[in-house]
């Protein structure tokens, strides 16, 4: 459709090593595409840009629908960029293809930073599996640090389980509760908390203020009881207002000071270590899938045993194992 002949790799690499929004964007769209060749052009891309990325505080942000974390990022993207930050906001959303809903949301609430020349704001990839979107966001992440991009947000809702592939991708995570604890204490997941370095309860504001404070509190005491503490000791609770901005200076200062004493103790790199060892098993697991989904001799029995399986006449193992043996993955 663009009247513009597409960019080569080294012409979107060059723009993005001056910094070009324009370049970056149309990088990541080559990124997302799924045409076997753009994969290629995505890998020399990222080749190129490698060495210029790394150097970006990285912090995931999640919570449930409805926490503030898009009112949040806007609110605090804002503040940094008014102290010198250049700011990429990505999203992981697995479910924003289906429902369509959430992209949309983020763009009006994130009104602000959508206009800031200092900032990059991208919705999630709008279709694929959860690996495929969180492949997808980790690139993008590279290439907007290496666009110059001197802080990257991560926003993912607090469902399933695309927090756990944000946390593998930031070095510090973030977690948005909502005000009156109690009973939504039940409702959070405890694996969410054991990710947390930093909790914050959203809307400490207005009629809301005094909850906010009670459910910090409670958190505060609850992660001490979940066994939540993180190696420098206890998780910091805090308690702030993305409506209004009140509290956020103290959430930022937490993540600084959660990412110099990983740089002192040396968890800072082992995490980043680990992330990469992990994300090349992610990427090895990505291309197996589809590798095996576009095997012909799994495409002609797929039907078959799908239909079986479902009606009960063969058993889910069975049903594996011939599969596996087509591919000749098991001896038999
Ligand atoms: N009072 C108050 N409302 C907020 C705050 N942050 C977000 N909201 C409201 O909560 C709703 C959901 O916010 P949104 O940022 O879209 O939440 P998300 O789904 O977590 O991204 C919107 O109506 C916001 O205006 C806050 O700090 N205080
Ligand atoms: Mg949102």
């Amino acid at each position: 459709m663009s009247a513009r002949p597409a960019p080569s790799v080294a012409e979107l690499a060059e723009g993005i090593a001056a910094g070009s929004r324009s370049a970056l964007a149309r990088a990541i769209t080559r990124i997302e595409s799924r045409r076997p060749e753009h994969r290629e052009e995505a890998e020399e891309l990222l080749r190129r840009v490698l060495p210029r990325s790394g150097g970006a505080i990285r912090v995931g942000i999640t919570g449930v629908p409805g926490v503030g974390k898009s009112t949040t990022i806007d609110t605090l993207g804002m503040q940094l960029i008014g102290r010198g930050h250049r700011v990429a906001v990505l999203a992981v959303d697995p479910s924003s293809s289906r429902t369509g809903g959430s992209i949309l949301g983020d763009k009006t609430r994130m009104a602000r930073l959508a206009a800031e020349p200092r900032a990059f704001v991208r919705p999630s990839p709008s279709a694929g599996t959860l690996g495929g979107v969180a492949a997808r966001t980790r690139e993008t992440l590279l290439l907007c640090e290496a666009a110059g991009f001197d802080v990257v947000l991560v926003e993912t809702v607090g469902v399933g389980q695309s927090e756990t592939a944000v946390a593998e991708m930031t070095d510090t995570f973030l977690v948005l509760m909502l005000p009156g604890a109690g009973d939504e204490l039940q409702g959070i997941k405890k694996g969410i908390l054991e990710l947390a370095d930093i909790v914050a309860v959203n809307k400490a504001d207005g009629g809301t203020l005094d909850r906010a404070r009670a459910a910090a509190a409670e958190y505060a005491a609850a992660m001490h009881v979940l066994g939540a503490d993180g190696p420098d000791g206890a998780v910091p609770v805090l308690t702030c207002s993305g409506l209004t901005g009140e509290g956020l200076d103290a959430v930022w200062d937490a993540v600084v000071a959660h990412r110099a004493r990983g740089l002192a103790r040396g968890a800072f790199a082992e995490r980043r270590r680990r992330q990469q060892v992990r994300w090349m098993w992610s990427l090895l697991d990505e291309r197996l899938r589809a590798h095996l989904r576009s095997d012909p001799r799994l495409r002609a029995e797929v039907p078959a045993l799908e239909n079986a399986v479902g009606e009960g006449t063969m058993t889910p193992s069975i049903a594996a194992e011939r599969l596996a043996a087509l591919l000749r993955l098991c001896p038999y």
